[in-house]
């Protein structure tokens, strides 16, 4: 099945915008948990469920949100996302950026990208420091992820539990002849803005992550089904779910709890869509930033030391070249004015 993006029915709530600024928890107080027998309405009957011990395989699905606090932005958040800084490519659909036929054609679009995207230039964030926590304490069965920027792996998630949907940066192929392009060489054309060629064909080369029009993973196929079946709680983090297979995912998981931590409220009505109103759900919303609500969660669950144990001391994050450039002509007008004595 090729990657889509979908649009579909989501933002019905007409005042999602508004509710995502307050950070609040949905709360819904009719939310009865079929599996565990106790009511899943907030982030609180979650923490009891997982410390009572009723939840114990958790499948966690991740998008770009997750990884926004570690400067990568995600693609669709008007004004920072990823889509606003395309403009200049003049593409007829930002998505095009990924489209292989597009890259066939145009490929400055998707390398100016992927530089800001490659793995190594950022540290995991918190959220990915909480995933690391729950498969420590054997809690976290699998993630599924449709990052390509490799923070689950950086965070120490071990690899069998990660399922990376849409490919990574990790290996890299020719479009036209399938051949492997060495991976360092990739690396460094992205970084010197030269658009990489086949060495054997002269085909056009990429690196391994998933384009709309490409299958996905063998692996997505032969596990998703079972994994969405089998899990006791399903956490969806960071993502707008309009990205066509992996939207469909939570829909497959039926019977257990879903929580949905995100900026806005995403997939909800059609088949199985997440249904944070009616008195049977088991859907939990958590809008939010991510890195902050897994703080409330782990606080909840009183695991606040060892998450902050395993999270990275915040570094300084350095100036940015116009910052750099700003800075100086702001030096030289002092120095100019003091010349002159203007003050
Ligand atoms: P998207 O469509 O840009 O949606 C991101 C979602 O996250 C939106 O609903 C935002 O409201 C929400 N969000 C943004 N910041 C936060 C935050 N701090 N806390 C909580 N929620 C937040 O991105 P999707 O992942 O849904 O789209 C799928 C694409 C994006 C995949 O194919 C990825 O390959 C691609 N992508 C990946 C990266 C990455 O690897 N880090 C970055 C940008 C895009």
């Amino acid at each position: 099945m090729g990657r889509k993006s979908s649009k579909s029915k989501r933002n019905k709530r007409k005042n999602s915008k508004k509710k995502s600024k307050s950070s609040k928890e949905h709360s819904n107080s009719h939310h009865k948990s079929k599996k565990h027998g106790n009511k899943m309405n907030d982030l609180q009957s979650v923490a009891s469920a997982i410390k009572r011990g009723d939840i114990r395989k958790i499948v966690w699905l991740s998008g770009a949100g997750i990884s926004v606090s570690a400067g990568i932005p995600d693609f669709r958040t008007k004004g920072t996302g990823l889509y606003s800084r395309l403009e200049k490519y003049e593409l007829p659909r930002p998505e095009c950026t990924f489209d292989i036929e597009y890259f066939k054609k145009k490929p400055e679009a998707f390398f100016d990208l992927a530089k800001t995207l490659l793995p190594g230039e950022h540290v995991p964030t918190r959220t990915h420091m909480f995933l690391k926590l729950l498969s420590d304490k054997g809690l976290l069965h699998r993630t599924y992820t449709q990052n390509i920027d490799g923070l689950e792996r950086l965070a120490g998630v071990p690899e069998h539990k990660i399922v990376e949907a849409h490919g990574s940066f990790a290996k890299s192929y020719c479009v036209n002849c399938k051949a492997q392009y060495d991976n360092d060489a990739m690396r460094s054309a992205i970084l010197k803005n030269e658009i990489p060629h086949c060495k054997k064909c002269g085909g056009l080369a990429k690196p391994g992550i998933v384009f709309f029009g490409e299958s996905l993973p063998k692996r997505f196929h032969k596990m998703h089904r079972s994994d969405m079946k089998s899990c006791d709680l399903l956490i969806v983090a960071g993502t707008s779910l309009r990205v066509q297979p992996f939207s469909e995912l939570p829909r497959i998981v039926k019977g257990v709890p879903r929580l949905l931590i995100n900026r806005e409220c995403v997939g909800e009505g059609g088949h199985n869509g997440f249904d944070f109103d009616s008195k049977h759900t088991q859907d939990v919303l958590a809008l939010g930033n991510c890195d902050d609500v897994v703080s409330k969660l782990a606080e909840l669950l009183g695991w606040t030391e060892e998450l902050e144990a395993r999270c990275p001391p915040r570094r300084e994050r350095k100036p940015s070249f116009v910052e750099n450039v700003v800075d100086s002509v702001v030096d030289t007008l002092e120095r100019g004015m003091k010349a002159l004595k203007v003050f």
